[in-house]
């Protein structure tokens, strides 16, 4: 029997509303360590400026930014920010501060990565929210940059890592303090009962995503509530919860980590975006 992590009245709120808040989750040394970490990656796996350039979406460079994006499920990879660019092409900044996020295997290839995203606790609560057997699916180091740092659309996370049935669940870490100002998290309470609105495909030879889409109303935006955040916070959601980060528009950074499990007993189609060709899933306590 695992120790539980969250209070009667935590576990009845992540039910009712499709997220819990739990502050200090994790230390500051953790995150800070964490930070330092993925602040080394960033340089040594960020593209030269050169091939950076090929990142900006003009139309012959799709193709090529497609299957770096389409291809890093198993890897360490560098993603920019649409910013970062100017109206040459060219990096606005150091190429490691012009970058989004890293994604999307840090927590099997990286040994810091993977000690923050492999212990009892989390194990524990996974267990505790009814994951039958949770394995690690995805992993993410969101950097939300001073000034440049974009929103993320309002989405579920179902419709981008979908099983059958339904079992993603986000585990989102604050590295830094995240505010209204620094472009924290926003979500619609108990929005994870709304039927999720479409579902991200790739064709049969993997070249490209498409989006396939059940209902084109979007998720209503009154009710939002922020989900300001301390460093070391752990925000937990629902596959099916309606979350959205405005602009970082502050001269502060809000870096976050995200991971994001499945449950193995569910299926895992062989059209979702993220394939692991090289890597076996481990669990929180593997
Ligand atoms: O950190 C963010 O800004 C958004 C993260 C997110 O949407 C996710 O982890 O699913």
């Amino acid at each position: 029997m695992m120790t539980p992590v969250l209070t009667e009245a935590q576990l009845a709120q992540f039910h009712n509303d499709g997220f819990v808040v739990l502050p200090k989750f994790a230390s500051d040394e953790a995150c800070l360590a964490l930070r330092d970490r993925a602040m080394q990656l960033a340089k040594e796996h960020v593209p030269s400026p050169e091939q950076a350039t090929i990142f900006t979406a003009d139309s012959t460079a799709k193709h090529a930014a497609d299957q770096y994006f389409l291809t890093s499920g198993d890897k360490i990879r560098c993603f920019f920010e649409k910013d970062a660019f100017d109206e040459h092409g060219k990096l606005r900044a150091e190429a490691h501060l012009c970058l989004n996020k890293l994604g999307h295997a840090m927590h099997d290839l990286d040994p810091q990565f993977s000690k923050f995203s492999h212990n009892e606790k989390l194990a524990s609560l996974a267990n505790q929210i009814g994951m039958q057997e949770p394995k690690l699916l995805q992993s993410m180091y969101i950097f939300k940059q001073p000034r440049i740092g974009g929103e993320v659309n309002c989405h579920t996370d179902h419709t981008f890592l979908w099983t059958e049935p339904q079992s993603v669940v986000g585990f989102w870490f604050a590295i830094d303090d995240a505010t209204t100002e620094n472009g924290c998290m926003w979500a619609l309470p108990g929005g994870h009962r709304i039927p999720v609105k479409s579902r991200s495909r790739v064709n049969a030879d993997r070249t490209a995503s498409y989006m396939e889409v059940f209902d084109e109303t979007p998720y209503p935006t009154e009710g939002l509530v922020p989900l300001e955040a301390e460093r070391g916070t752990l925000v937990l959601l629902n596959g099916t919860l309606p979350h959205l980060s405005g602009p970082n528009t502050s001269d502060k950074p809000r870096h976050a980590y995200t991971i994001h499990a499945i449950d193995s007993h569910a299926n895992y189609p062989a059209d979702n975006w993220l394939q692991r060709p090289s890597l076996v899933m481990a669990g929180f306590n593997d």
